[in-house]
């Protein structure tokens, strides 16, 4: 290892010991790491085609794949030997392990999950491919200041990046605009290449490796060198610009509607390149594209990748000449769909003109799929056109051989809301796959206290098969093990804390307080405003009696708003505007401490969970199809407050109902409060505490030099009140106090944990691959 990571110090990257920068290091251990990861990758390979094996693709305009050395090192057991080898080299394990920079080429829970089940296929040896767009900028950089949110651009490969292959020999020429003649012949008005970079990810064990390809746009005409022999240096460089727009930028929002141009020709950009990939792969390996579904499924994530439905059928039809109704049976034999959201601001749309000029033989195809849909069910209502629009989650549905849901509440929903009609139509078609984390990043190596713990009781047979974790429930019963339990969490606290009390101005952080973590996008109906609101009418009733007997609690915030969700950056602004009241009041500050830290993002993330007591998991009943990060805190042994929402109820089912504080209404009581005339207003002359909080937040008492500042939240929480954090205060209150109660019985407590992490293994994301394989792709692993 030490001559390897020397080597590649040396010929790789052009600099000897003395020389070298902590990047520099940083780099050649990546590339010793990847060496090792090559020959499995080969051998992957070659055993799929082998094999004829059926090959799964997974779309996904989003891997928020995170920092890979540690994965990487991780997965292939090399642990030991590169810390060694690193301290030979006078380096510092951790410190190269942090300097890589977070790949946040996501938003959120959407993104993470595509790439913890990229790592999950790859464990269990499923052959795979990710497929989705290399952005130069990921999510943006988040900056907090005067206590305002600050969006900065990311500028992750503006240094060389490791992991990936520059595959310039595969690359497709994608088109856009121009006209259809005699109905079938596309000529586009314009067009880019799409490029492959592959990066390996390899599985526990390093026994298998698939590819996740980025493409890249680059610009069909080299620059205009007239126009810069003249003189015009810009005007030379235009097209050029132009072209790499669209892999320039991650859209930055989450579960919100983005309307825009750029957009769709994103989503297109990599759906064609994907699909032509996917055929000229099937093609070098078998004859008859009839075959197609037979060795080949296809997984949207979401409908941001549904135009490589009518994509497929274009190629079949137009290219290899296949009629359209052969052609669209393929396509829907070989296609399947995960819904993510329920929220209708987020279901795709596209006007039909812009749609029509971008893409024109696409709408035409849509339209015939559409027909003939239309035909074979008669009694259908809906189309996939509608008031001008197209609505890709109904083209998605019919051109699916199997749509799922992502928790049994919101597959559930998704029956007898959105789809209702199409469910009617096609009662096999939806199924569930409630979603899943991979134990190797979430627990495994993000928090070793734990890991190693369950590793001197169980062994590492738990790290594949994580519902081998029932097996702690015995050692529950050994005093030893609960107070190491309880040790590794006090030791994870303290090490955040440390962190937390170096670089968060005015706060003091102190481990023996109950950690209190919601850390997610910020969003109405994740309802980051409900727990602040919470936490003022807290800090008032400590106010009032200080010698109480309160539990210390420490309310850590994390998260991104949308730039342009309004709303949501002033509930950013009015947690930051509490804290720094709450933290300096004397009185209180020994019980109570908030926090905002800036720039969430995974490995943000890999910190606060292992460090967690409580897990906020609040949204308003029916909104949150799943969630994922409720399954991470729960398996790190954090105790969940939560309501009846996505995959909540089957964490409490599995958890035992007592070691999970339950509050607020459920979906149906939610709509009926929702229809009940004035219901917010109502809620607070019923609930003097939350009056009293509101109060504060109206008058300025956290916005001394612009009292009306937070009245907008204010305003909202006791006017519409769509999300109905005004009716579920009170539960939410008296389920806090509830939590108060437990956590001041500490060995109580660390039982409760611990019966959460043995609990949790059904959480893991090779379960859920496992689901999709048998119930949705009906492919086999080759491990
Ligand atoms: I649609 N989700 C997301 O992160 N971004 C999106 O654009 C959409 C959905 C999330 C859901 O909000 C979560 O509840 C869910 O756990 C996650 O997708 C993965 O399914």
């Amino acid at each position: 290892m030490k001559d390897a990571i020397g080597r590649h110090l040396s010929y790789s990257i052009g600099k000897t010991p003395g020389a070298a920068t902590l990047r520099d290091w940083r780099m050649a251990v990546s590339l010793a790491i990847r060496d090792r990861m090559a020959d499995a990758w080969f051998a992957s390979t070659r055993r799929t085609y082998e094999a004829g094996a059926k090959r799964v693709y997974y779309l996904s305009m989003e891997f928020l794949v995170g920092r890979l050395l540690e994965d990487g090192i991780v997965n292939l057991r090399l642990e030991e030997r590169v810390s060694e080898a690193l301290a030979e080299l006078g380096q510092d394990y951790a410190e190269v392990i942090a300097d890589e920079p977070d790949a946040a080429l996501g938003n959120g829970g959407l993104g993470r999950l595509a790439a913890c089940y990229l790592e999950s296929m790859s464990t269990l040896g499923c052959p795979a491919y990710g497929y989705g767009i290399r952005y130069e900028h990921g999510l943006f950089r988040q900056q907090i200041v005067d206590g305002r949110q600050v969006e900065r651009p990311e500028t992750w490969l503006q240094q060389p990046h490791a992991w990936e292959f520059e595959r310039p020999e595969s690359r497709y020429e994608i088109g856009f605009g121009g006209s259809v003649r005699d109905g079938t012949v596309w000529t586009p008005g314009e067009s880019v290449w799409a490029e492959a970079f592959d990066t390996p990810v390899a599985g526990w064990n390093g026994r298998w490796v698939n590819t996740l390809r980025l493409w890249s746009a680059k610009p069909t005409e080299p620059f205009d060198l007239d126009r810069f022999n003249r003189g015009e240096y810009a005007a030379a460089a235009e097209s050029e610009a132009l072209a790499r727009t669209i892999s320039r930028v991650l859209y930055p929002d989450d579960t919100t509607e983005q309307g825009k141009e750029l957009r769709l020709k994103q989503e297109y950009f990599f759906s064609a390149a994907s699909i032509r990939d996917i055929l000229r792969r099937f093609e070098s390996q078998f004859s008859d594209l009839r075959q197609l579904p037979e060795k080949v499924a296809i997984q949207l994530n979401d409908t941001h990748p549904a135009i490589a439905g009518p994509e497929l059928v274009r190629l079949l039809c137009d290219e290899k000449g296949l009629d359209f109704d052969e052609a669209l049976q393929i396509a829907q034999g070989t296609l399947n769909y995960t819904n993510h959201t329920l929220l209708p601001e987020a279901l795709e749309h596209w006007p039909e003109g812009l749609f029509g000029r971008l893409l024109p033989r696409h709408l035409a195809i849509i339209d015939r799929i559409d027909h003939a849909h239309a035909k074979a069910n008669p009694s259908r209502t809906s189309s996939v056109r509608d008031h001008g629009q197209v609505k890709m989650g109904e083209l998605s549905f019919i051109m699916a051989n199997r749509v799922n849901g992502v928790s049994a509440l919101h597959t559930e929903l998704m029956k007898s809301t959105v789809f209702a009609e199409l469910h009617r139509l096609h009662p096999e078609r939806i199924v569930n796959q409630t979603n899943g984390v991979t134990p190797r990043r979430w627990l495994l190596s993000c928090n070793r206290r734990l890991s190693t713990l369950i590793e001197e009781r169980l062994g590492l047979g738990w790290v594949d098969d994580l519902e081998q974790l029932h097996d702690l429930e015995p050692h529950l019963d050994d005093p030893a093990f609960l107070d190491a339990y309880a040790a590794a969490k006090t030791a994870n606290k303290a090490d955040l804390a440390d962190w937390m009390n170096r670089t968060q101005e005015g706060l003091t952080a102190d481990p023996a307080m109950m950690f209190d973590v919601q850390i997610k996008r910020i969003h109405e109906y994740k309802r980051q405003h409900l727990n602040i609101l919470e936490t003022i009418a807290l800090w008032q009733a400590m106010r009032d009696a200080p010698n109480a007997g309160w539990t210390p609690r420490l309310k850590l915030f994390a998260g991104k708003a949308a730039p342009g969700y309004v709303f949501a950056k002033e509930i950013i602004h009015l947690i930051n505007a509490v804290a720094k009241v709450v933290n300096a009041d004397k009185i209180t500050n020994k019980m109570l401490q908030v926090a905002f830290l800036p720039n969430y993002n995974v490995s943000l993330a890999e910190k606060l969970i292992p460090a967690a007591d409580l897990s906020e998991q609040i949204s308003t009943a029916g909104k949150e199809a799943s969630g994922t990060g409720n399954m991470k805190f729960a398996l790190n042994g954090a105790l969940t407050i939560g309501t009846l929402d996505g995959a909540n109820v089957e964490i409490r089912d599995r958890v035992g109902a007592e070691n999970f504080f339950l509050f607020g209404m459920t979906t149906d009581e939610v709509d009926q409060r929702r229809a009940i005339p004035d219901h917010a207003a109502k809620a607070v002359e019923a609930d003097s505490r939350l009056a009293r909080a509101l109060a504060a937040v109206r008058d300025g008492r956290f916005s001394p030099e612009d009292p009306g500042l937070f009245r907008g939240i204010a305003d909202n929480i006791s006017g519409p009140d769509y999300f109905l954090v005004a009716s579920d205060f009170s539960d939410y209150w008296r389920a806090q106090r509830e939590v108060d109660g437990a956590f001041a019985n500490a060995g109580d407590w660390t039982r409760r944990a611990a019966l959460n992490t043995a609990r949790s293994g059904w959480f893991s994301s090779d379960r859920a691959i496992r689901g999709y394989l048998d119930d949705i792709w009906g492919a086999e692993t080759l491990l």
